[in-house]
């Protein structure tokens, strides 16, 4: 039954020079018609449940291994991922080149993508106001370029592309609010923890009954009736309508951390999410733990539970998201790393089965690196980053010299994945 096989191995880049902790961001920096490995390290606190991070260095390779630039100063002591790195790849300025968009010494700052240059830069609306960087659409211009900010778990700034304010919004934001435009009026709407707010910052709806904070928010059209749905992960998995009518809760988790939306399988209706059960807390401050327990499982459109895992290694701090494009099939996989107990990366399909298995363990971001509309992994550690493919290929660009886009995905990268479908 199961067709497992080895990913490919294309290519590594070595990123050592970035320093301890990063996290890699991926974009075609300089638009030559591949994407680049932009590594964000944050600074050297420590203790981020109040106060979160911002960025001290942040360094580019390509995929052939060139450094490219660095700016900043990398650390032995950087800090580690308890909270967001407040940084992005996008073109804010419109020019038709991605900038890296990070709070660097108590300032906003855009960095040519090309040079790292300090490209521009602007004071911040609030000392603390950099727990994450969203990119959004507010003010109804032709493409997104408006910038919500926020600290570590009460306040939001919604800001315009210069970093003037817009609005201000205080409750209990989550970790990373998604936006979406749910009505179609070419504004996006805020789903900012259990809240649902409009352009403007007013409060549509909110989530009932419901414990702590949303972990993760998930959009897409699950049932098939050509509205999007919300599907929020936290203590329990909740989906929505878009005007906030509860459409059935899964209370079959322990913890309920992750949830990732797709097309898994071909045998039923609309979409399937995928989600991740921690059963059994294990000890903190270990990145591949070896103790606790965790799980995956898939619900159908309807919530009902297709299958639970049931895991005979220890670990507790998987992590999972949603891949599509890996192979010449039309379904998507759940890509799970940082699963602890000896267990590397792999791809699940929506029968449990492991499709494709990683020979490194480490931290997983995915992309279409070449513009070819294939999706490659990319898995990495203190030493370097390993770029994975289902087939070989060369690292050349698709169509070179030509731009790729940046989709909102990559733009939209955190800790807290969440998405749309
Ligand atoms: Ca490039
Ligand atoms: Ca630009
Ligand atoms: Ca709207
Ligand atoms: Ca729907």
């Amino acid at each position: 039954m199961t067709n497992k096989t080895s990913a490919v191995l294309l290519g590594q880049v070595g990123i050592r020079e970035a320093g301890p902790n990063c996290k890699l961001l991926i974009g075609d920096i300089n638009g030559d018609g591949r994407m680049e490995l932009v590594l964000v390290q944050p600074d050297d606190r420590q203790d981020v449940r109040y106060i979160p991070h911002q960025v001290q260095c942040v360094t580019a390779y390509d995929l052939e291994g060139r450094l490219l630039w660095q700016t900043g100063e990398p650390s032995e002591q950087a800090g580690g991922p308890g909270s967001d790195y407040p940084a992005q790849l996008y073109d804010l300025d419109g020019d038709g080149k991605l900038e890296v968009l990070c709070v660097m010494d108590g300032r906003f700052r855009l960095l040519d993508g090309e040079s790292g240059r300090v490209k521009a830069e602007y004071a911040l609306p609030d000392p603390e106001a950099h727990d994450c960087i969203i990119i959004a659409n507010l003010s109804g211009g032709e493409r997104a370029s408006d910038i919500i900010l926020k600290d570590r778990y009460r306040r939001m700034w919604a800001l315009d592309s210069r970093l003037q304010p817009l609005w201000t919004h205080e409750g209990n934001p989550g970790h990373f609010p998604w936006v979406y435009d749910l009505d179609g009026d070419g504004r996006d709407e805020v789903m900012a923890g259990y809240d649902l707010l409009d352009h403007r910052g007013r409060k549509l709806w909110s989530c009932h009954d419901l414990e702590d904070h949303a972990d993760c928010i998930w959009i897409g059209d699950v049932n098939g009736d050509g509205e999007p749905e919300l599907v929020i992960g936290g203590s329990v998995t909740v989906m929505y309508d878009k005007r906030g009518r509860e459409l059935w809760r899964y209370d079959g988790s322990i913890e309920s951390q992750h949830v990732a939306l797709g097309k898994f399988r071909s045998d039923l209706p609309g979409l399937q999410i995928a989600g991740l059960d921690r059963i059994v807390r294990g000890d903190t401050g270990e990145t591949f733990s070896t103790n606790g327990k965790d799980a995956l499982f898939l619900l159908d459109a309807e919530g009902r539970e297709l299958w639970k895992e049931d895991r005979k290694t220890g670990g507790w701090l998987t992590i999972i998201e949603t891949l599509g494009g890996w192979d010449d099939g039309p379904l998507d996989y759940i890509l799970a790393y940082r699963r602890g107990g000896g267990v590397f990366p792999a791809l699940y399909d929506g029968h449990m089965n492991v499709v494709a298995e990683f020979s490194v363990d480490g931290y997983a971001a995915h992309a279409d690196l070449f513009g070819d509309g294939r999706e490659q992994v990319i898995l990495y550690d203190r030493e370097a980053a390993y770029i994975y493919a289902s087939r070989p290929r060369d690292l050349t660009a698709a169509v070179p010299g030509q731009p790729l886009p940046q989709p909102k995905r990559l733009y939209s990268s955190t800790l807290y994945p969440g998405g749309e479908a």
